[in-house]
């Protein structure tokens, strides 16, 4: 297929301001250019694609970022920067992509524009819906072309998916990652690891409070999206209780990752996935994490880590101090098992291949 992926508006492939998805596009099409597709991605100005990708062609937009969705009043209503982002990729597609002859576009920005475009765009639109509900409005476009041809929607987890009014079972992908990025590590240090956007909706604050409790250092990685919430954090336990090693790439990343005796994950709101669960996992640390969203999925307890009551601190340090009894390998085998880019390319080759089959109605 001639497939044409448009990106998050929230900012440039490869700043780190796009979280999760960054991760997912790339997966997604180096996977499926290693099936033989062939693949565009329309993203900001300044994004940068890795090896993997460069057989794709890359089209980029100018414009203001879209502000984050997770960071708007529920009620709020739909907000889009004149001379943003979003409204400029989807003229673009809605321009360009008749002539260049897509069979698809592959849209995984979190907007209603894109939604609300797809019943009566020049070419059939994919969404992979890449969080739980946050919004009224983005909870109604979804239903809305849900309801129209739910072949269109695919979603990472079925707890993210219970999030939305869909008249069928949801399609699920689940993510995928380049395992040979990331190293096996069998032997850890004496350390607690964290990951993440640092935003109030990724419950920081639980994992440092359960560090305190052990004595043990938390490792903090991630964007500091939000500075006050960072600064709370810090303040909330002992100096020094915290490690905070920034926003790296995947390579830096997974190099001191690996050292961590469990990966703590904490989130406050319905993660859509749990990207930092698997690479963890990946590099043979085990997850503590909280029985909700995605992550409750992912974690398989006492194979590739232990699921605790959500928001309980006390049962999240005493997870913590047992999970020395689980075998590392086994983290990292599970993840080859079920979070490969092969096994992600295979599942949105035939997510899309379906959705083309049932053309929706109109
Ligand atoms: N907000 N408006 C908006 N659009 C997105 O595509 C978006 C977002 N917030 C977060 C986000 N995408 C990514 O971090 C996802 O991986 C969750």
């Amino acid at each position: 297929m001639r497939i044409l992926v448009v990106s998050t508006p929230v900012g440039a492939l490869g700043s780190g301001r796009g979280g999760g998805v960054e991760l997912t596009l790339v997966s997604l099409v180096a996977g499926l250019l290693e099936r033989g597709h062939r693949l565009t991605v329309l993203a900001a100005e300044g994004s940068e694609l890795p090896p993997a990708c460069a057989t794709a062609a890359l089209w980029t937009c100018s414009g203001s970022s879209q502000p984050s969705a997770q960071h708007q009043e529920r009620d709020a209503p739909i907000t889009m920067p004149a001379d943003g982002l979003l409204p400029r990729f989807w003229r673009r597609v809605l321009a360009e992509a008749p002539a260049a002859g897509f069979d698809a576009a592959l849209n995984l920005a979190y907007d209603w524009l894109p939604f609300w475009l797809t019943p009566t765009a020049p070419l059939p639109i994919f969404h992979l819906v890449s969080m739980g509900s946050v919004s009224r409005a983005m909870d109604a476009v979804i239903a809305e072309i849900a309801a129209w041809d739910q072949h269109r929607l695919a979603f990472h987890t079925q707890a993210q998916a219970a999030d939305f009014a869909l008249p069928a079972a949801p399609v699920l992908v689940g993510n995928g990652f380049d395992l040979s990025a990331y190293g096996f590590c069998a032997e850890p240090e004496a350390l607690l690891g964290w990951a993440g956007r640092v935003a109030p909706e990724k419950g920081l604050e639980d994992a440092a409070a359960a560090a305190a409790q052990l004595g043990l250092p938390l490792a903090v990685w991630g964007l500091v999206e939000d500075e006050a919430y960072a600064a709370a954090v810090e303040a909330s336990v002992p100096a020094g209780t915290l490690q905070w090693r920034g926003f790296l790439p995947t390579a830096q990343l997974q190099a001191e990752l690996g050292c961590c005796r469990a990966l703590l994950n904490t989130p406050k709101w319905n993660e859509a996935y749990g990207n930092v669960v698997v690479e963890a996992m990946a590099c043979g640390v085990p997850v503590v994490a909280y029985r909700r969203g995605g992550p409750g999925e992912l974690v398989q307890p006492g194979v590739n880590g232990l699921l605790v009551e959500p928001d309980n601190v006390v049962a999240l340090a005493a997870a913590a101090a047992e999970v020395g009894a689980i075998d590392r390998r086994a983290c990292r085998q599970w993840v080859e098992a079920h979070a490969s880019r092969a096994v992600l390319a295979e599942r949105v080759e035939a997510w899309l291949l379906q959705g083309l089959v049932a053309a929706g109605p109109g």
